[in-house]
């Protein structure tokens, strides 16, 4: 009932706000999870979140990482990226920012079109037209990654920027952010988080910051062209996990478009799609610690810094039986989710034994619900059904405070970010329901 009241509260009628005061727009990936949430309270208004995020979908096919609402309060806002000036592609409303976040939009919808499936009559027909309704725009969306962020078709798909990967400030991106030059025409800025967040341990810093916001500039001065972006932006990396999600998301779409009876060529596309991207994923991976790794795409090298997205090929399949036996036993081993020091059997963005942990740092070491649900659900897909309920029961130990936080200490298992962010709590009710 907490968890539903979350995602309620946060409701402003056309979105449901990533978080009350923090996040107080819509973001892409959070809305997919959100919806998942929502199906639980009703499947008609689950579908309402994800249209609402499709209608700001961009011409050229980008889904933008934030479809900003009416309310201001939160930095950077439209303002800042001026997307509707500066792109012919960006819509005029509502305003969006100028990049996109990972594309596990499709599994959402595969994941309502089950739940709605379990319900009334109108429950199932308000499912299966969400497919019908999303499928089109779903696979433009799928079309325009490969197309502008894997343009040579190595199955990696690049990000521009660290929001792009949704684990901001991961230590993934240390390297390639240390070429990120901000220049002296960065304009000024005040920065809204650290006003409600206090604790400035828990956000990136104020360079980091700086980084972000040049990135934006670099992105301004050619006007958001996804070509002219790609040869251009400072930070280019292929990111192994975006590429993991891109790839089961794509399989799931797929096999929705089979059943539902779309396209066959544009069924053949995704399918080429996840099957390449999926190979990469697997091909990416550390031949000496088994975890995948990152592309580097402006220095020309991998990135081996150990994380946990290293264990994307959990989420999209591909690695033989016994590689992926053994990734599921370091995932869940006495390094990551099994460590004994952690709270609940949930694993960190960081593992506790690396150099880069940092407990309370936002992507550099706490546990995130939403992540968890995520690996919870490609195991349950994937055939591993005991580690899937660990995962489930464990993050349900987690949030028992009742807090729904963004993310926690993994060693105290202390609340930290924001308070009632809606993907913990859409997580959270999507699990109860199992
Ligand atoms: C965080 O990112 C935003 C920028 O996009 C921020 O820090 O201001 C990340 O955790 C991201 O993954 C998430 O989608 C967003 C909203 O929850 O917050």
């Amino acid at each position: 009932m907490e968890a539903a009241d979350v995602l309620r509260s946060n409701d402003i009628g056309t979105m449901v706000t990533a978080a009350p005061a923090l996040y107080p727009h819509l973001w892409s990936w959070d809305a997919a999870f959100i919806s998942i949430g929502l199906a639980h309270l009703g499947v008609e208004r689950a579908g309402q979140e994800l249209r609402t995020l499709l209608a700001a979908q961009w011409a050229d096919g980008m889904i933008p990482h934030i479809v900003y609402g009416d309310r201001g309060g939160y930095f950077p806002g439209p303002g800042r990226w001026g997307t509707a000036e500066l792109s012919a592609s960006a819509p005029q409303a509502p305003l969006t920012s100028g990049i996109c976040q990972p594309p596990v939009h499709a599994i959402a919808v595969g994941r309502i079109l089950e739940v709605a499936r379990r319900g009334s009559d109108e429950d199932r027909a308000a499912g299966e037209k969400l497919v019908l309704d999303s499928w089109e725009s779903l696979y433009r969306w799928h079309a325009w990654l490969a197309r502008y962020r894997d343009p040579e078709g190595t199955g990696l798909i690049a990000v521009v920027h660290g929001w792009e990967s949704g684990m901001d400030n991961s230590p993934r991106w240390d390297r390639p952010y240390s070429a990120v030059v901000p220049g002296p025409d960065l304009p000024s800025y005040v920065r809204l988080d650290r006003e409600l967040v206090r604790d400035g341990a828990e956000r990136p810093t104020d360079v980091e910051y700086d980084r972000y916001l040049w990135l934006i500039e670099e992105m301004r001065r050619v006007s958001y062209d996804p070509v002219k972006v790609y040869e251009t932006c400072s930070f280019l990396v292929a990111d192994v996990l975006v590429s993991a999600i891109f790839a089961v998301a794509s399989d799931v779409l797929a096999d929705l478009g089979d059943e539902f009876g779309m396209p066959p060529a544009q069924v053949a596309d995704l399918r080429a799609w996840a099957a390449r991207s999926r190979a990469a994923v697997a091909a990416s991976c550390s031949p000496e610690t088994g975890l995948a790794r990152d592309f580097d795409r402006r220095a020309g090298a991998w990135i081996d810094v150990e994380t946990l997205a290293g264990f994307a090929p959990l989420i999209c399949g591909g690695l033989d039986a016994d590689a992926e036996r053994a990734l599921i036993s370091t995932l869940h081993g006495p390094r990551w989710a099994g460590h004994p020091d952690l709270v609940a059997k949930v694993p960190p963005t960081v593992s506790p034994d690396s150099a880069g942990f940092k407990s309370r740092e936002y992507w550099r070491g706490p546990q995130w619900p939403v992540v968890s649900w995520l690996f919870g659900w490609a195991h349950a897909r994937h055939g591993h059904a005991a580690e899937a309920q660990r995962l489930r029961s464990e993050t349900l130990e987690l949030v028992g405070d009742g807090a729904f936080s963004e993310y926690y200490e993994p060693l105290t298992g202390e609340a930290l970010g924001s308070r009632r962010q809606s993907w913990t709590a859409a997580v959270i009710l999507d699990w109860l329901d199992y």
